[in-house]
């Protein structure tokens, strides 16, 4: 049971509030990734705030269903989910990536509660996350395994290793989750090397396959509640994305992979979003 339970339009009031986090901490740390967290946001709020059975009070509980974010390089949106959860106080956000909090610019599972597995090197979350749905089978249990990945990161051939797994032990516990924003840190995936036709691809492998759009949180809902009712198989949701989805002169440029808006450019993107810089770190600040 998920502790939040979240209908469609507070869902979206929840991805707008993570999207503001994400600009705020990135302008207070002046270092991190924008584009993937905001590509990502309404697919991960989707998870965290309607599906996952976690419990943000006792991060260990031996019950939980386990999500791994394969892509580290999100921390600005894994951090604001577990925030906003309240697994930390929001306050420790505005000390991302500073030497004083524990924040790091990749998760660190020693470090920061709910983080499931310390990540930033790509393509080795699916492969934690179908041993762990492996496992979970044999105690004959009821948790779910997730893993969030990128579409860049689909060009690790690890991955491959781990589908095939997946699919020959009928891991109907694990759903994997893509961010298929078609960019990554070199520019466009189908220029760098082209992942398509990613739904053949893994339906061939014996996976059980849903294509949406990952912006829209109704489908994104229906997707994820399809995939627990699937028997006999892994799910895998690949959610056509937009990289720096929120924000203008973000949205769909490479060139936002992997930095932070600079003071000026990061007041206008929370203009775009409803709030102003001294309005939101102040409730960050207090929270
Ligand atoms: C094994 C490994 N190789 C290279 C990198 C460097 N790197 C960090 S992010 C990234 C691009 C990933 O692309 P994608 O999965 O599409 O993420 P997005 O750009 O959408 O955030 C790369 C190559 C890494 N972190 N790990």
């Amino acid at each position: 049971m998920n502790p939040f339970n979240l209908e469609i339009e507070k869902l979206k009031q929840k991805a707008l509030d993570i999207r503001r986090d994400i600009i705020t901490l990135l302008i207070e740390s002046q270092s991190g990734h924008s584009g993937g967290p905001l590509s990502c946001t309404d697919m991960a709020t989707a998870l965290y705030f309607n599906i996952l059975n976690h419990d943000p009070q006792n991060p260990g509980n031996p019950q939980r269903d386990l999500n791994f974010f394969s892509i580290g390089h999100v921390s600005p949106l894994i951090y604001s989910l577990l925030a906003e959860s309240g697994y930390f106080p929001l306050k420790d956000l505005l000390s991302f990536r500073k030497m004083e909090g524990h924040l790091e610019g990749h998760p660190n599972c020693l470090h920061t509660p709910g983080i499931e597995v310390s990540a930033g090197s790509l393509g080795q979350g699916l492969s934690i996350a179908c041993g762990t749905a492996y496992g979970i089978k044999m105690d004959r249990t009821e948790r779910r395994v997730y893993c969030i990945m990128g579409d860049g990161e689909q060009q690790e051939g690890s991955i491959w290793e781990a589908v095939m797994f997946s699919a020959h032990y009928k891991l109907d516990n694990l759903c994997g989750i893509i961010d298929y924003n078609h960019r990554q840190i070199d520019g466009e995936t189908e220029d760098v090397m082209d992942i398509s036709p990613l739904t053949e691809k893994y339906w061939s492998f014996g996976w059980n396959v849903y294509e949406i759009n990952g912006h829209d949180m109704n489908e994104i809902v229906g997707a994820l509640k399809a995939a627990n009712d699937c028997k006999g198989k892994p799910s895998i949701i690949i959610g056509h994305t937009e990289m720096g989805k929120g924000v203008s002169f973000m949205e769909g440029l490479a060139e936002w992979h992997g930095k932070p808006p600079k003071p000026d450019q990061g007041e206008k993107a929370l203009a775009e979003l409803g709030t102003t810089y001294a309005e939101w770190s102040e409730r960050l600040r207090n929270g």
